[in-house]
């Protein structure tokens, strides 16, 4: 896939100049997704990549000719201010971090430098360009981390339990404060877990997912998992980035809880997912201590009732349907896989 030369754009504009949309982090799960959407309403889409050995855009390739891509990195402040400035966007999505949990132990600064930093390195660009840009952040429910009140809303105190969640809850509030102190148009989505066919296959759900289609077509014997008490509130990705385009659609800038109300164990996820395909989970799955992380958190479950009256969103995807859709894509990938014998 091709990625742009810096151009400089004509700043005039026709009322029939259609919006532009810059999204850091269109490589990743969420990115996709977004860009999809953002066609569809029309907008022009450009995206922001960083360099590496190996292209990884396969979850782009289908929209490939319809996107711009560019070259930047959330570590590199001038790249971001070129970028900005080149592209001229009506808003930005700032989607990309590092975004796994576990890994932010590994790497606690590198998390706090891409996750952290990084948010006020485009809130920056912005700042110097033009401070009619609209800004959306991609915060996390790992903000809440281990906190007494559930469910949680807007107004529930943050309580980080990773080098992550920090990263986050100093990214959410960088967000407020340039809100605050220079009237940008800045939100904060307060995400919870969501997941789809497209997620990385770190993560729990698709771990599962995954794992299921390659026991039930015979490529895989078990599987290992940390704590399958471990609950969160999961809902589905395409969902999740239509609350995200509302939010700066709004009249006045805010931050909005997006969740499904509904918490589910990892234990539950297993046992559908399993299920789905006629299989019993418990002949497989095994727990590996290795697998646990040096903190938990266990009462993640979100309050979306302003997003619900304010933007007028809901989620569409239930958490069975979710589970069953990710099995499927799964079970015809790994069968597709088998026949081109790549595995
Ligand atoms: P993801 O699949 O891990 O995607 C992360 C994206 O960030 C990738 O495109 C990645 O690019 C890019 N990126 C990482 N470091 C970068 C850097 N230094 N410069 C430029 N790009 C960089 O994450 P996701 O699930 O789509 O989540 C999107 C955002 O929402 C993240 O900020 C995440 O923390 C947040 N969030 C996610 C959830 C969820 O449940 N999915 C919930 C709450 C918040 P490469 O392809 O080059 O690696
Ligand atoms: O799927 P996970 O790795 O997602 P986690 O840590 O909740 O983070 C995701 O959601 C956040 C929103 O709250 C995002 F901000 C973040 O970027 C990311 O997208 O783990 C979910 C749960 C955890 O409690 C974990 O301990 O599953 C438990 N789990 C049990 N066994 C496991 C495993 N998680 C993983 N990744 N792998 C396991 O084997």
């Amino acid at each position: 896939m091709s990625i742009n030369q810096p151009v400089s754009r004509q700043k005039s504009e026709s009322k029939d100049t259609p919006r532009r949309a810059l999204i850091t982090g269109i490589t990743g799960q969420d990115g996709a997704y977004l860009a999809e959407f953002l066609l569809e309403m029309g907008y022009e889409v450009h995206g922001m990549v960083r360099r590496s050995s190996t292209e990884s855009f396969d979850r782009i390739e289908h929209i490939h000719g319809h996107i711009e891509l560019h070259q930047a990195d959330l570590l590199d402040q001038l790249s971001i201010i070129t970028l900005i400035s080149d592209v001229r966007p009506h808003e930005v999505y700032n989607l990309a971090a590092q975004s796994f949990v576990p890994t932010s132990w590994l790497q606690p600064l590198l998390t706090g430098e891409f996750t952290g930093l990084g948010v006020t390195r485009v809130l920056e660009a912005i700042r110097l360009v033009d401070t009619g840009i609209r800004f959306y952040q991609a915060s996390s429910s790992e903000m809440f981390g281990a906190v007494d009140e559930e469910p949680q809303t807007e107004a529930t105190p943050f309580y980080p339990r990773s080098p992550y969640g920090v990263a986050k809850v100093y990214g959410h509030w960088i967000t407020v404060n340039y809100r605050e102190s220079y009237d940008i148009f800045a939100c904060s989505g307060m995400l919870f877990n969501h997941e789809s066919p497209r997620r990385g296959k770190e993560f729990v759900t698709r771990k599962v997912s995954d794992a299921v289609a390659r026991i039930k077509l015979g490529v895989q014997d078990s599987l290992s998992l940390g704590n399958l008490d471990a609950a969160r509130d999961w809902g589905y990705a395409g969902d999740y980035v239509r609350a995200m385009w509302l939010m700066l659609q709004q009249d006045k800038p805010s931050d909005y809880v997006i969740a499904t109300g509904e918490k589910h164990t990892v234990r539950d996820l297993v046992e559908l997912a399993f299920n789905h395909v006629g299989l019993d989970w418990q002949k497989y799955v095994c727990t590996d201590p290795k697998l646990l992380r040096p903190a938990e958190v266990n009462k993640l479950r979100g309050d979306a009732t302003k997003a619900r009256n304010e933007l007028g969103w809901r989620p569409e995807v239930d958490f069975p349907s979710l589970v069953r859709m990710m099995v499927d894509a799964d079970l015809e990938r790994v069968e597709r896989e088998i026949n081109e014998q790549k595995l």
